[in-house]
């Protein structure tokens, strides 16, 4: 173990050998590349969205980066990166980096560095402690999208097989699970179909809920690349860049997406506007699906979405064209809400309704958030077990446990808890142990003043980051350091479920290691190191999650390793042995699935799913007159800013304080004027920001980006049956001068 520990710091400097062997463990880290010269360049993934741009890192004779510059030969950015993506490497030189281990001294209360021995010893003793007095169950996990594939399998396994956790559960269920959730029920399996190709091939792109301008501005580049002189239509309640760019934006009500996309699939219905051909050969049901849409005219769309009938009509008219390719993109206006999975099948009725998928520029198509969402969705081993498979099934239990060497019997047989579940066992007290990796619920977590009071119910609460500054840090127990993207390797899935490498170009400070390294440690500590003995680096557990693919929707097994993702320039799964047969290795650079519309369900068929709208669950009222949204800001924030606050460059392209945008006409009846301190409050709370009067919402609305603490002071814990994602986006406020 001291032997393990040694090597790997001393392995973090870049001076060791490429292997290790120390006692029965085996472990290689991700190296600095080798033969050096000051003209090196490698190729990495950017570590922030989703959208997977590739990032030429120049490093020098050191082996270190000193700077970096856009792909341009990589078929998702071609050449370009947004603010972050320039910035990336800034934040891993910030002075409030992690450099040891920090441990709460119970006499001064304060966290005191401490080395990994200690660190590790408290862990295990602690959490087991806690085991051994309510159980197992006792200790949860909060995991991420934002660390590689291969560490949030290892994790996921490690929990769950190693030491005997429950519940875990990811910043993933904020962000992503409705997604998952849709187009698992739909299509049988968690896939979205498309291929960024699809923003140029599409005659008329509709976003529903998305704001990619600033969300996703790569991918927004894509679209203004399309030559086919496309209509643009937004869907969202505020006029976002991304609407001031649209040929018709419909600014509807909060959450009056469900009874709007029902409104246009009833007309589409009644003007014959249906492909029957495909609904009737490759959907189960559609029967039922069309009565169900007879009370949804377009009368009830306009009273209760707030638009005008000629806006709908011009909607319908586009989307219901079958000359035209159209495709769908929705993102957190419909996941976060307490109705999303309908909602986002809503999307995919319409696509399955008008033959809209499988083609060029066609598509139901949930774009994802972080840079490894789509990671933690196939991996992350909590709704499903990694690979997608259905903990439930005993054949599958069995089949996953064959090819990780491990007992039937230390598989989970039942999905974990969601998120607001575990909070909940929290509160009720049977959960007494939280590990949180890579994620700062403290902030970003919703109605977050619940979260501190629940964290005085945590008999120990562990915390693994880059930064001991974040909010959630500051409250934990132990806090362990971790190195950050760009200090160690392993694999990305992007939104169009695209496989790449990220690298490694610079040690972590101190003694902070890698993700990866700390789980082994961890699992040597525990005393369940054995499970993993064949994890021995990053991409040996590359090829042991490739296996676990094998058979699935989402097989890999085409996919040699990472000098092979380099070359192809990421390669998009399904990417099979026989895919990777019939093309010699080289796979076409973009793909899109449903080609042939044989979707994964047992009849091969996709299902049209559906439900009565249901009212706000905090709708405004007298005393609280104002609806909140809240989302991305500025291209420059991301999320909790613990990353994006460390670049100069970065901060003076965003606000300093919270802000807040509120209507010309709201703002004139309250005698607020811009840049006017006022206070925001719900039934949870009270938020202090700066005014911003601006007409980008309607009246009677305001939004507050997501990149200050305060906002989730305010937002109602309100979940979506069907996926448990919070609804972030309504809730009732007041606002009044400071
Ligand atoms: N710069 C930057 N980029 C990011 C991130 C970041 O933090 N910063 N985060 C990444 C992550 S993890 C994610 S998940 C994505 C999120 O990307 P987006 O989902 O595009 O971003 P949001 O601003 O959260 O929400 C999008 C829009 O939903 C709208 N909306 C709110 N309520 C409704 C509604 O009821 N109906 C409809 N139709 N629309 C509604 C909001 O007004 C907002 O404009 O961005 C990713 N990219
Ligand atoms: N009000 C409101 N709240 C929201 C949202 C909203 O729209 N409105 N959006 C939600 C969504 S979509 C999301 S995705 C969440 C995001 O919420 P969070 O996940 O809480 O936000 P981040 O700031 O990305 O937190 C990631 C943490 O991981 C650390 N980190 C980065 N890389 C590594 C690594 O390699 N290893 C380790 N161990 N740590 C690392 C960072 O320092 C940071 O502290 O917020 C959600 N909250
Ligand atoms: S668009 Fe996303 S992936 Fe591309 S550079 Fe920006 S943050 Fe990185
Ligand atoms: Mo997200």
């Amino acid at each position: 173990m001291k032997a393990l520990l040694d090597a790997l710091l001393h392995a973090r400097d870049g001076k060791m050998t490429r292997e290790l062997t120390q006692g029965p463990t085996r472990y290689r880290l991700g190296m600095l590349p080798e033969r050096l010269s000051p003209a090196s360049v490698v190729r990495s993934t950017c570590g922030y969205c989703s959208t997977g741009c590739s990032l030429n890192i120049h490093v020098g004779p050191d082996g270190r980066a000193l700077n970096l510059s856009p792909d341009p030969a990589y078929p998702v950015n071609r050449g370009m990166a947004c603010p972050k993506g320039w910035e990336a490497l800034a934040p891993l030189a910030a002075g409030d980096r992690l450099t040891s281990p920090l441990l709460r001294n119970p006499e001064s209360g304060r966290l005191e560095p401490v080395d990994w021995h200690t660190a590790l010893k408290a862990f295990t003793t602690r959490f087991k402690a806690l085991q051994a007095e309510h159980g197992p169950a006792t200790v949860a996990v909060l995991s991420t999208g934002q660390i590689v594939c291969e560490e949030m399998a290892l994790l996921g396994l490690l929990a769950r097989s190693g030491m005997g956790v429950s519940h875990l559960d990811s910043n993933t269920r904020q962000c992503m699970a409705t997604s998952h959730v849709a187009y698992r029920q739909s299509f049988g399996f968690d896939a979205p179909p498309f291929s960024y190709a699809d923003f140029e091939e599409s005659d008329v792109l509709v976003f529903v809920g998305a704001n990619p301008a600033i969300a996703h501005p790569i991918l927004w580049q894509r679209v203004m690349e399309n030559r086919r002189q496309p209509e643009l239509i937004v869907i969202d309640p505020r006029r976002t860049e991304t609407a001031m760019a649209a040929t018709l934006h419909l600014p509807l009500l909060p959450k009056s997406d469900l009874c709007l996309l029902y409104a246009v699939a009833r007309q589409l219905f009644l003007e014959g506007k249906v492909d029957r051909t495909y609904l009737e050969a490759h959907t189960e049901e559609p029967a039922a699906f069309e009565a169900f849409l007879a009370p949804y005219t377009l009368e009830r769309a306009c009273a209760e979405t707030g638009l005008e009938r000629p806006a709908l009509e011009r909607l319908i008219a586009l989307v219901g064209n079958p000359a035209k390719r159209v495709s769908w993109w929705w993102t957190m206006g419909v996941n976060q809400s307490h109705q999303s999975t309908r909602t986002a099948q809503a999307i995919i009725n319409l696509c399955l309704m008008t033959g809209q998928v499988g083609r060029p520029g066609t598509g139901p198509n949930s774009i994802t958030g972080q840079c490894n969402a789509m990671g933690s969705r196939l991996f992350g081993n909590s709704s499903t077990l990694p690979g997608g498979h259905d903990p439930a099934e005993p054949a599958a239990r069995a089949r996953v446990a064959r090819i990780l060497g491990l007992d039937t019997a230390l598989m989970p047989t039942a999905k974990s808890i969601a998120y607001d579940q575990i909070m909940d066992a929290i509160d009720e007290g049977s959960v007494k142990g939280l590990w949180v990796v890579a994620t700062n619920p403290a902030h970003s977590w919703i109605g977050q003043n619940r979260f501190h009071e629940l964290r005085a119910k945590l008999g120990f609460l562990v915390v693994q980051d880059m930064y001991g500054t974040t909010e959630v840090a500051q409250v934990a127990d132990l806090v362990l350091p971790a190195a950050g993207w760009g200090e160690k390797e392993g694999t990305f899935i992007n939104s169009e479920r695209r496989i790449s490498v990220a690298r490694r170009v610079a040690a972590p400070p101190g003694l902070a290691l890698p993700d990866f390294a700390i789980f082994k440690l961890i699992a040597e500590a525990w005393g369940c190191g054995e499970l993993f003995r064949a994890w021995d680096s990053p991409e040996a557990a590359f090829r042991i999650i490739r296996e676990l693919t094998r058979g699935q929707p989402a097989d890999f097994t085409g996919i040699e390793g990472y000098e092979h993702l380099q070359q192809e320039g990421g390669i998009q799964w399904p990417f099979s042995e026989a895919d990777s047969a019939a093309c010699a290795g080289s796979p076409l650079r973009e793909r899109r699935l449903f080609a042939d519309a044989r979707f994964f369900t047992p009849s091969g068929k996709a299902r049209l799913l559906f439900a009565e709208p249901r009212p706000l669950p905090e709708p405004t009222d007298e005393e609280y007159p104002f609806c909140l949204n809240t989302g991305r800001g500025s291209s420059a924030q991301w999320h909790t800013g613990s990353r994006t606050n460390k670049s100069s460059v970065l901060r003076k392209l965003s606000p300093a304080a919270q802000i807040v945008e509120i209507h010309p006409e709201d703002a004139r009846r309250l005698g607020i004027v811009d840049g006017a301190a006022v206070i925001v409050r719900s039934r949870r709370g009270e938020a202090s920001a700066i005014a911003t009067i601006s007409p980008v919402g309607r009246p009677g609305q305001l939004f507050m980006p997501m990149h200050f603490p305060e906002v989730n002071r305010l937002t109602h814990p309100a979940y979506d049956p069907h996926s448990r994602q919070p609804a972030y986006k309504a809730c009732a406020v007041t606002i009044t001068p400071a």
